[in-house]
Order: structure tokens, then sequence, then C-alpha cells
């Protein structure tokens, strides 16, 4: 198989979520001498984009998003060493979780899955973070952004917590937010600078902003 060839089949692995033809197409692409960086940008990531689009059409719903990721993250172990000697330029690097009090986590995972997909190395907090949390990892870590997800009414007000005491620690990054209960008008009235929707939408919107710096 060609080069080109090779890499349209791994973006259709994981447009199909093919796991073990994912995994096979990236040993046969580091073996006919392709980089790593490569095979993820232009193989793994151009399907994740193209699952992102499908998505925002309705065309592909949570499982179909659930096994691409899956088809992704099995190929990545294949790349991993390769990349580790190279890794590849990164859109930037968000801290992500959900915040106090909330142990929803489906939701904030897509979001994490179309951001690495997009590009960006994701950092997960997990669920149940704190407002300290947040704002020790996004200052350790040099965070871009931080992404956080609320699924209940009685928790998304701790998000404005979150984004006073970022600011208070002198934080410059984005700061998105979404979740069921959360909305755009609810986003501005506690001073984050991104709302989304849906997990695609919030990898686009986040990518277009930094993008715009
Ligand atoms: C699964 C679920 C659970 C599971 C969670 C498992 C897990 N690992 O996440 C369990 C059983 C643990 C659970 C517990 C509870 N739950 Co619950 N749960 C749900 C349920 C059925 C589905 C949520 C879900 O995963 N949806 C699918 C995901 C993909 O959607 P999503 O999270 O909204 O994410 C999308 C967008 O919102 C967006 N998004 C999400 N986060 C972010 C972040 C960013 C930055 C961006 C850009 C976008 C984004 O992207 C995603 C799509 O692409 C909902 C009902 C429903 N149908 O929504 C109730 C629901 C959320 N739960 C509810 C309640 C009340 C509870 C409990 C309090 C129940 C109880 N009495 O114990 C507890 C609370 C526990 C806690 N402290 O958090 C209520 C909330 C009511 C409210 N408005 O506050 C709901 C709405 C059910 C209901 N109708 O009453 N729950």
């Amino acid at each position: 198989m060609t080069e080109a060839g090779i890499l349209e089949k791994l973006r259709e692995a994981v447009l199909n979520g093919k796991r073990k033809d994912a995994a096979n197409l990236c040993e046969e692409g580091l073996k006919a001498g392709l980089a790593g960086k490569d095979l993820l940008t232009q193989g793994l990531l151009a399907g994740m984009e193209e699952v992102g689009r499908r998505m925002r059409c309705e065309e592909y719903f949570i499982p179909e998003v659930l096994v691409a990721a899956r088809a992704m993250q099995t190929a990545m172990e294949v790349l991993r060493e390769d990349l580790a000697r190279n890794p590849p330029t990164q859109v930037g690097r968000v801290i992500i979780g959900t915040v106090s009090g909330d142990l929803h986590d489906i939701g904030k995972n897509l979001v994490a899955i179309m951001l690495t997909g997009a590009g960006f190395e994701v950092i997960d907090l997990g669920i149940d973070v704190s407002p300290s949390r947040f704002v020790s990892a996004a200052l350790e870590r040099q965070a871009d952004a931080v992404a956080m997800s609320a699924l209940l009414t009685t928790t998304m007000v701790n998000m404005k917590e979150v984004v006073a005491e970022l600011r208070k620690a002198g934080f410059q990054g984005r700061i998105m937010i979404g979740g069921a209960p959360v909305t755009q008008e609810f986003a501005e009235k506690i001073g984050a600078d991104l709302f989304a929707g849906d997990a695609s939408e919030g990898a686009e919107k986040l990518k277009a902003s930094l993008r715009a710096a």
C-alpha cells in the first residue's frame, strides 16, 4: 500500500471504530517509514475531525464517538514510542474536570476526547474537582485553557468560584464551560470566555479562540 493509502485507510478505521485495523495500519505505516506524528495527524486525528463533523450534523451519536475514540486510543499505543521521540506540535494544553460535588463524567470525557482529537494536550483532573485543584493545575502546568463540566443545577454554580479563583491567581488562558444545564448566558454572567453545547463544538471553539489570540 502507498503511504497515502495507509493514511486514508487509517482515517477510515477511526471513523468506523475498527481498532484492530487502526493499530495494524499504524504498525504498517511505521514499517513503511511514515513518521508517527504524520500517522497521528493525517490519519487518526483526521478521522476524529470527521467524527466531530458528523456529530455536529447528527449523523454520529455518542456510541459511534466512543468506538472511534477507542480505536484512536488503541492505535495511539502503537505510536507511543515514536511520538515520545518526536512529539507533534500541540495546539495547546487544556486542564479539564467536572466541578466540585458533581460525579457525572460521560460528557466531560467526550469533551476530552474531542479536544485530543483536535490536537490538544489534555490533562484530565476527573470528577468532583475543587476550585483550588483547577487553579493549581492550570498554573503549574502552564495551561492555555481550563474546561469545566457540570450536569447538576446545584453544582454549575461552583463554576463561578473557579472562574473567580483562576482570575485572582492571574490565570491568563481561556476558560470554557459546558454541561446540560449550562448556557451561553450563564457563561457570560460568571465571566467564562467560552461556552459550547457539545464536545465537538467545544473543541472547535477553543481552537479558533486560541488561534485568534
Ligand atoms: C448518567 C447519569 C448519572 C450517572 C453518572 C455516571 C457518570 N459516570 O457520569 C449517575 C448514576 C452516577 C448519576 C448520579 C446522579 N444524577 Co444523574 N444523570 C445521568 C443522565 C441519565 C445522563 C447524563 C449523561 O451522561 N449524558 C450524556 C452526556 C454525553 O451528556 P452531557 O454530560 O450533557 O454532555 C454533553 C454536553 O452537555 C457537553 N458538555 C458536557 N460537559 C462539557 C464541558 C465543556 C467544557 C463543554 C464545552 C461541553 C460539555 O458535551 C456533551 C455532548 O457532546 C442524566 C439525564 C440525562 N438524560 O441527561 C442524569 C441527570 C444529569 N442526573 C441528575 C441527578 C439529579 C443525579 C443525582 C443527584 C441523583 C441522585 N438523587 O442521587 C446523582 C448526582 C450524583 C453527583 N453528585 O453528581 C439530574 C440532574 C437534574 C438537575 N438539573 O440538576 C439528571 C438531569 C436526571 C434528571 N432528569 O433528573 N447520574
